[in-house]
């Protein structure tokens, strides 16, 4: 099993970014030597730093499916068919980050665009409830631009714009994102499931748990679908026929369905 998680509103609370609740699981994917796999919207720092906190040295996939990063020395893996990046062994399917914001500053002004870059620090923290550090982490992109859009009826003529530059838009919990065309969160697992399974030499079951619009790619393309109640006590509307419902929100949810299904 691998286990593929969203960040906020799934691992981490949407309010206080805590994962209080998942202590019993967390024990459990230890014991076990589960691989779980950060996939996220944040940046490379902020999940480096989450990861110390938890504990945890394992592969992780950043901003939408722009990398997926994994510790040089991992399990021993033979991964020198990949890149080196900050030392780490990565696979990149994003665009970079100065690619990206060309297009933002092109066209910010006549969508009312309000991106992270056009953010400082007080800012951030303003819109999203993270701490002043945690603002600084989430300033630090390698690869994609999350925005807020003062009129959402302007977001479609938006989107085809900005397919002629090889860029999509997706959504997380609090802002849209520009990414890259051949990037998400469900092309970023697929691959890493392909990188797992070459490794093992064997077909893995992969587990993948969000709450986020942006997660409904990630569901497609895992073995175990979850979707996680969000703070709103919604459920993200996938289509999909068997996926799992967490009963509670957030970290508790998390926890609620890892200690079903590991
Ligand atoms: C942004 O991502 C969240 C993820 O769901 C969102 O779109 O609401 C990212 O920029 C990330 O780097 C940051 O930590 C997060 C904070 O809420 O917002
Ligand atoms: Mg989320
Ligand atoms: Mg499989």
């Amino acid at each position: 099993t691998v286990i593929f998680t969203d960040l906020d509103g799934t691992f981490l609370n949407h309010d206080d970014y805590s994962f209080d609740s998942s202590k019993d699981s967390l024990s459990l994917i230890n014991e076990k030597k589960i691989p779980l796999l950060f996939t996220t919207s944040k940046t490379r720092v902020e999940v480096e730093l989450l990861q110390k906190k938890v504990g945890i040295k394992e592969p992780f996939i950043v901003e939408n499916g722009a990398a997926i990063f994994f510790p040089k020395d991992y399990q021993n893996f033979d991964l020198s068919f990949l890149d080196e990046y900050h030392g780490y062994y990565i696979l990149q399917l994003g665009l970079k980050y100065k690619q990206v914001l060309n297009f933002y500053n092109k066209y910010k002004s006549e969508f009312g665009l309000l991106g992270f870059s056009d953010m400082n620090i007080d800012d951030i923290v303003k819109y999203t409830g993270l701490s002043e550090d945690d603002a600084k982490l989430s300033k630090q992109r390698d690869f994609t631009e999350p925005f807020l859009i003062e009129d959402k009826t302007k977001l479609k003529n938006l989107k085809n714009l900005a397919l002629t530059y090889n860029i999509k838009i997706t959504k997380g919990g609090r802002f849209y994102h520009l990414i890259g065309e051949f990037q998400d969160k469900g092309i970023a697992v697929k691959k890493a499931e392909k990188i797992f399974e070459k490794i093992y030499n064997d077909d893995i079951n992969s587990i993948g748990l969000g709450d986020g619009p942006n997660d409904i790619v990630m569901f497609e393309n895992v073995d175990i679908p979850i979707v996680i109640k969000n703070h709103k006590g919604k459920y993200v509307d996938t289509k999909i026929k068997n996926i799992q419902k967490s009963e509670f929100e957030g970290s508790k949810g998390w926890n609620e369905m890892v200690l079903k299904n590991v």
